[in-house]
């Protein structure tokens, strides 16, 4: 099979030899640009901080990285994970060929890319065939590149024909999305990592930035204001007691708490009046809403006294410059989006947002989650377009040089729909890509038990190991951050560059030849010769996204990016009406820009919006025989999700309990007689776990954590959803407690 001229000629010779040999391709994928022997500045690969790290080069390979001092996220400092981002790609149980599951043995067995990849189209064609263009889906990440999701979420569509697709963002980062594009116009964050260092009030909402996103609360440490800092959270986490003010609200209260402090507010004529009307539409209907959100009612609900309701409005209606941020505490709940509207709702009455030190933050999660949300073809077409819109499919069919018939009018079910689509017989085949799912999806035994039930499951990864990757019929191996090119995308929409430092072990491939090679075999190449390389790619999306609100025509190339310390979208070529950030190609943006410094948001009168809806009851409340709460999230600095790659570090694995263990109250430990570290079982209606007893004053009685990264803890959790951006309610099932 000879391979197309644009396969033949990226970054070096791509030819039928990278089919046979891949090891052949070693480094130099960023050339020109590198001395064998000096260190160049990437951007690190696993949280959306988006961290510049030095990576100290010998002959051409990293040898060992430091915190970037001149990168303006970081400044310098970098976080354990940060500094361990080496150790994993060196790891024994890397893939390092195509892994075919003998059908007689069952064994796991190594073969060549051609058998992988012919075998790769004609399972997924033959399934097409048999059950139509519905009946295949991938489920992908935020974790590669935007060049990859981008070139992954075009193939599938508009090459192979395909339409159901969602990604690991839909675990994480759908609520913000759809909060943002409701209430703003477009899915667009306002701020900039300087708003941290310039509030005089920080109000975290449902989010531990002194574990999840470390450097970001080194910012937060850094601000001369002597801020006040506000964390909302059930958990007296290390946020909240660095915080000056806590309220540990009952969980999932947190929409009473938000719509009972908008009460207050406004009773109190603590808003911004000249901005509301100049700047939002439905205020009226708003406050009237929140009218019957009493500090009676709303202290019954929370479980906060009205003395401490009073001080958070008071502390909110007093600052000059709120900064109001959110992350999986209020994204992963049963009415996600409405509570992310909530506190949307208290930037927009209080006036604070688009000045320095304000906004109404969402902090993303991994590296790219904001890549994917704007760049993956899922649930918007490519640049935050709309699948349903006509001009917007020219737009992307003339920049892609496609027909615009290939592109899907519809966009995909989501992850919970695939499962239930496996579930209903109706999807047969599956494609995994950088993302563990068989750990970190809800309600895991039934999760993995529909795995079984596909014809054919491929998992794209880089490590044969993983819970997921034990499930697959075809493994391909996957290149990771440090062995490819690429661009990802921070919480603030900063721009940064991702390079090849270091050799992909064996046969592996960066996500993005593989998805070039199954382009030529399953026989669509020739609509994806444009995209010969990730830069090639970068600029297709460049054009895509002119005139959109993330425009970012006036970035040059990589090494202007590079150049720059990252770049954060908008940044045009033209003076754009929509944008308001006027440039020439090529030019240096200021470092900090935050949106609606005019007040003109992207909705088509140009004012933000106010939805609000009723509070709910939750799916599982607790009862009799599951009395307790059991609340999920992150553990630890120094370890990332299901572990495939922090794991592989001697030093992140020692600064974190090895094996599962649950947060109790002592109150509760004494009533059930369990001694501290000792073996409890935890039950939900779906599954028993053990865990080790961690009894600490951290949760309050009848309720308990445990991280994420304990890959028991899902086999728990209830599925249930939020209804608008069908995130899962990860944060709240009920349980039982034992000692063991
Ligand atoms: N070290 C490390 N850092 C990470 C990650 C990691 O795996 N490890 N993952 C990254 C990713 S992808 C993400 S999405 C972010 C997540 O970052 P965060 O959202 O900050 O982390 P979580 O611990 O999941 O959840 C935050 C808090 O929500 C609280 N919470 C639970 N229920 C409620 C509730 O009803 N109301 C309120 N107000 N709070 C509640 C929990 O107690 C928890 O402290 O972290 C990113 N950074
Ligand atoms: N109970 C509970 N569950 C949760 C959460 C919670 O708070 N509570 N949080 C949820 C959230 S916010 C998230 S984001 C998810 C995360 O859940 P997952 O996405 O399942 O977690 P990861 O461990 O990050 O999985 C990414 C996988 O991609 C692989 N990988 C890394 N880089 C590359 C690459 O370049 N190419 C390829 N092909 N593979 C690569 C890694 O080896 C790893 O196995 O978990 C969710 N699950
Ligand atoms: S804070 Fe996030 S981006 Fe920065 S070094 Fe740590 S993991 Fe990497
Ligand atoms: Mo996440």
């Amino acid at each position: 099979m000879k391979l197309p001229i644009a396969l033949r000629n990226f970054d070096g010779p791509l030819t039928r030899e990278l089919v046979r040999e891949p090891g052949k391709f070693g480094l130099g994928q960023v050339p020109g640009k590198v001395a064998p022997d000096a260190a160049t500045t990437m951007v690190c690969g696993f949280c959306s901080t988006g961290c510049g790290l030095k990576i100290h080069l010998k002959d051409g390979q990293a040898v060992n990285l430091s915190a970037e001092t001149d990168y303006p996220v970081n400044l310098g400092m970098a976080c354990p994970k940060g500094w361990e981002a080496l150790t994993p790609l060196a790891a024994h149980d890397r893939a390092t060929t195509p892994l075919l599951r003998n059908e007689k043995t069952g064994e796991m067995e190594p073969v060549d890319w051609e058998r992988a990849l012919v075998l790769f189209c004609e399972r997924f064609k033959d399934i097409k065939a048999k059950h139509g263009a519905e009946s295949v889906a991938f489920l992908s990440t935020g974790q590669i590149v935007t060049e990859e999701l981008a070139l992954l979420g075009s193939l599938w569509k508009f090459g192979m024909g395909f339409l159901h697709c969602d990604s690991n963002t839909r675990q994480c980062m759908a609520t913000s999305h759809v909060a943002y594009k409701q209430s703003f116009g477009f899915d667009a964050p306002p701020f900039t990592y300087a708003d941290f260092e310039e509030s005089d009030v920080l109000v975290f909402v449902g989010a531990n930035p002194c574990i999840a996103h470390p450097i970001m609360w080194q910012r937060v440490m850094r601000n001369p204001h002597g801020p006040e800092i506000i964390v909302v959270d059930p958990r007296k986490t290390e946020t909240a007691m660095a915080a000056t003010q806590h309220f540990a609200l009952m969980p999932k209260s947190d929409l009473t708490l938000l719509y009972g402090i908008a009460h207050m507010l406004i009773a109190g004529e603590k808003i911004d009046r000249d901005f509301i009307a100049a700047h939002t539409s439905g205020f009226a209907e708003f406050a009237g809403f929140v009218m019957r959100f009493t500090p009676v009612h709303v202290a019954a609900q929370t479980g906060l006294t009205i003395a401490e309701l009073s001080r958070l409005a008071q502390t909110i209606g007093d600052g000059k410059r709120v900064s109001f941020w959110w992350t999986m505490g209020v994204n992963q709940s049963h009415e996600a989006t409405r509570t992310a509207q909530a506190i949307i709702a208290l930037a927009l009455i209080t006036g604070n947002i688009g000045r320095p030190g304000t906004g109404a933050n969402s902090i993303t999660g991994q590296c790219n989650a904001m890549g994917s949300r704007i760049f993956a073809n899922i649930t918007s077409l490519l640049g935050g377009h709309d699948f349903k819109n006509a001009e917007h499919r020219a737009k992307v069919g003339r920049v892609l040089g496609i027909p615009d018939e290939k592109i899907p009018t519809e966009p995909s079910l989501a992850y919970d729909q695939i499962v239930q689509g496996i579930e209903d017989g109706k999807i047969k085949g599956l494609w995994v890509i950088a993302t563990n799912g068989s750990h970190s999806w809800i309600h895991q035994d039934r999760f993995n038990a529909l795995l079984a039930k596909l014809d054919f499951l491929v998992v794209q990864e880089m490590y044969a190991s993983t819970e997921t990757a034990r499930h697959a019929d075809l493994v391909l191996p996957a290149a990771g951050w440090g062995e490819k090119e690429g661009t990802l995308i921070n919480s603030e929409r900063r721009i940064g560059l991702v390079k090849k430092v270091s050799r992909a072990p064996g046969q592996a491939l960066a996500d993005f030849h593989i998805f070039q090679l199954i382009a030529h075999y399953w026989g669509c190449g020739a609509m994806f010769a444009r995209w010969s390389s990730p830069e090639a790619a970068f600029q297709l999306m460049k054009e895509i996204s002119r005139d959109q609100p993330c425009d970012i025509t006036g970035i040059a190339d990589y090494a202007h990016i590079d150049a720059a310390g990252g770049i954060q979208w908008p940044w045009t070529s033209v003076a754009n009406d929509e944008c308001r950030m006027t440039n020439v190609e090529g030019a240096m943006p200021p470092q900090q820009r935050r949106l609606f410094a005019d007040g003109k948001f992207f909705t088509p009168d140009k004012k933000a919006r106010f939805l609000f809806d009723m509070p709910r009851p939750v799916a599982e409340p607790t009862d009799a025989d599951f009395p307790f709460v059991l609340l999920t999230g992150r553990g630890s600095s120094s370890q990332w999700h299901t572990g495939s790659r922090t794991d592989k570090s001697d030093v992140l694995r020692k600064l974190a309990p090895a094996h599962c263990y649950v947060e109790i109250n002592p109150a509760d430990a004494v009533r059930l007689g369990i001694e501290p570290g000792s073996e409890v079982r935890i039950a939900s209606r779906r599954a028993e776990i053990t865990a080790a007893a961690f009894v600490t004053s951290t949760v309050r009685a009848g309720q308990l954590f445990v991280p994420m990264h304990y890959r028991e803890l899902n086999r728990l959790t209830h599925a249930s959803f939020d209804p608008h951006s069908r995130q899962p309610s990860y944060k709240y099932c009920a349980v039982a407690l034992a000692a063991g």
